[in-house]
């Protein structure tokens, strides 16, 4: 009989233990590194409620283990009979309402420190799109500038054909990071313009759902340079795990220097939709166009993915009349009223971009048309 008491003490002990090392394990993984004081701040307010929920477990069941063993049967102790008792029940309505509080207060002002997106200095509405990111700089250094980033990861490590990189699906192609200073404070506008998707960057502690119609916005200051990555965390769809996000945190001397040079940039892409294009430029231009856009459903076979992704290579619709598919890519096609996987491109792309494509499409693979679509062809169209 002596051997059970034994037995129960040691189970409690290895429960004790198994419980303080689950704490200090998940204060040791923890989460990513801090990049931002909110994220410092969450990291914290995590290892805070960590602890005191394994010291209330330990305390608890501890009582209560050492109650049954300390006063069992065999010992010669009787249950008490009573009921309501006063002390009893103000100590278990006052203590946890303590401990509510104890929580409470840290948890509140870090909210509400995580919702205050006051007085930044660099303003950047982010898009989400099926499936890429859309960034604009809106106000402060490099207003103006706007960046797409799309899945730098190649298709061959997707599908199985390469072994994966370092930063398989967290990676955007060249120069599409969204490039801030470091100790600025910058702020987010975030929405969408097809599904819901979210954005979140878990090193600066800051996560705001992207909802079409809607403007939502989040903050952060990054308080060290590097590179952070992350991905859409809401689904959105086949390609929900391919938009990865990628953020630059630079000097602000490298800043004004980035943005320098994006400008440059700028303004030497900027297209002339006037201009008469031969079919050869339209065809480089729209090859590169096709890759950012369509390749993920169309295929670089141009083979679609029947039924839902439809063939371009020897389509009837692509090398019919011109009408057809360039008021496909300004609209979408819609079937019933409602929208289907082919989305409207009218807001993302310009008229050279997409007079390009189409003259790509209608010139590659096995289609011939011969002809090129002028960028003044696609500005005629659009309503
Ligand atoms: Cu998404």
């Amino acid at each position: 009989m002596a051997r059970k008491p034994v037995r129960i003490l040691a189970a409690l002990a290895a429960l004790a233990l198994a419980a303080v090392s689950g704490a200090a394990l998940a204060l040791e993984w923890n989460l990513r590194p801090a990049g931002s004081k909110l994220a410092a701040d969450i990291h914290s307010l995590h290892e805070y409620v960590m602890i005191l929920c394994t010291v209330i477990f330990i305390g608890v069941f501890a009582f209560m283990f050492y109650s049954v063993y300390a006063h069992r049967k065999d010992k010669g102790h009787k249950a008490a009979q009573f009921h309501e008792n006063t002390t009893v029940e103000i100590l278990w309505t006052v203590i946890p309402a303590l401990i509510l509080v104890g929580i409470a207060l840290p948890t509140t002002r870090t909210v509400i420190a995580q919702k205050d997106t006051s007085n930044p200095e660099l303003t950047i509405k982010v898009t989400g799109y099926q499936w890429k990111w859309g960034y604009d700089y809106l106000k402060g250094e490099g207003e103006g500038i706007n960046i797409m980033a799309s899945l730098g990861t190649p298709r061959d490590q997707i599908e199985g054909r390469a072994p994966k990189g370092e930063h398989y699906l967290l990676e955007v192609g060249k120069d599409e990071e969204l490039v801030v200073p470091v100790g600025k404070k910058v702020r987010m506008l975030t929405t969408a313009a097809d599904v819901i998707h979210s954005w979140w960057v878990p090193a600066f502690g800051a996560k705001q759902d992207a909802i079409p119609g809607f403007i939502r916005d989040l903050h952060f200051t990054a308080e060290k340079t590097g590179t952070f990555r992350s991905q859409c965390v809401e689904l959105c769809g086949k390609e929900h795990g391919f938009m990865p996000i990628v953020v630059k945190v630079v000097t602000q001397d490298e800043y004004t220097q980035w943005v320098g040079e994006r400008k440059k940039l700028m303004a030497a892409a900027a297209d002339d939709p006037g201009k008469q294009y031969t079919l050869e430029e339209l065809k480089v231009r729209g090859e590169k166009v096709y890759a950012a856009n369509c390749v993920a459903c169309h295929q670089a076979t141009g083979k679609g993915t029947p039924p839902v992704f439809p063939a371009l290579d020897g389509s009837k619709v692509v090398t019919g009349s011109k009408e057809a598919p360039i008021g496909i890519l300004l609209n979408g096609v819609v079937k019933d009223g409602k929208p289907t996987a082919m989305a409207a491109f009218g807001k993302q792309l310009n008229d050279v971009e997409l007079a390009a494509v189409l003259t790509f499409t209608r010139n590659n693979w096995g289609n011939k048309t011969g002809d090129a679509v002028q960028p003044a062809e696609v500005k005629a169209a659009r309503k």
